[in-house]
């Protein structure tokens, strides 16, 4: 079943074409910088806060900083755990991801099973997606014990989508890890794209409006970033980045 975050989602790319997703690791921020920054972000027009790190296991903090973005922003606030220490009762959504390319069951299956029942009870709305590391993958990549996809094989991207797609995830996330020298090519979304028709995610290393309307137009629906904002200490890079995905044609 359709919740409200996802619907929500799905109804803004149907309706902007590419959105833009905040990226917050709560091991940077304290809940008074988080705040900050979501409502800068929020101001400039980004769709949604992520919330979660590769190294982050502190569920204390995280609840602290998932409370105070909710009393700081209207946009829903949805958990990007990286395990079963990344949920929060507090947030509204949660991707409830599977890690395609990892070599670690655990990452495949084994924490969903362990996190499904807080999820339940918490009440939060899990958002099924197929996680897939590329490129050099950066920390999250080691966490998860992936094999990265190579960028020059776009083709292997693609066939992990699709599984994931037959699986029945309902969003695909290329993930080329966070604070990375490259973010993923257009070519590999692009060949993503051509095979599933799942709304397409794209993260790590995006840092430029340049890099930002590349990805737009190989047909990314949603793209994150994390580092930069931080980097940049908000406001002016966030709306560089949200006002460079207008006027370009997203292919379909
Ligand atoms: C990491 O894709 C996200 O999970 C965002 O990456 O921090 O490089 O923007 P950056």
């Amino acid at each position: 079943m359709v919740g409200s975050v996802e619907k929500y989602l799905l109804e803004k790319i149907e309706k902007e074409g590419t959105i833009h997703m905040t990226l917050i690791d709560p091991e940077k921020v304290t809940p008074s910088s988080a705040s900050r920054l979501a409502k800068e972000a929020e101001a400039c027009g980004t769709a949604a806060i992520m919330v979660g790190g590769s190294t982050s296991f502190s569920t204390s903090h995280l609840d602290d900083v998932v409370k105070a973005l909710k009393e700081s922003v209207k946009i829903p606030i949805i958990l990007f755990p990286n395990n079963i220490t990344g949920i929060s009762r507090y947030a509204d959504a949660i991707w409830f991801m599977s890690l395609i390319n990892s070599s670690d069951p655990y990452f495949l299956v084994g924490v969903q099973v362990l996190g499904a029942p807080l999820i339940k009870k918490f009440g939060l709305e899990p958002i099924p997606l197929g996680y897939i590391i590329v490129g050099e993958g950066g920390a999250v990549s080691v966490v998860g014990k992936a094999v990265p996809i190579p960028y020059n094989k776009p083709e292997l991207a693609a066939a992990h989508a699709l599984a994931a797609e037959y699986f029945g995830m309902r969003f695909i996330y290329l993930e080329a890890g966070s604070g990375v020298g490259k973010p993923v090519p257009s070519e590999m979304a692009q060949a993503v794209k051509r095979v599933t028709g799942l709304p397409l995610i794209v993260g790590g290393g995006i840092r430029t409006g340049e890099q930002v309307k590349k990805i737009v137009e190989a047909g990314a629906d949603i793209i994150v970033t994390g580092t930069v904002l931080e980097e940049n200490k908000g406001r002016y890079k966030i709306k560089e980045l949200v006002d460079s995905m207008k006027g370009h044609k997203k292919a379909r």
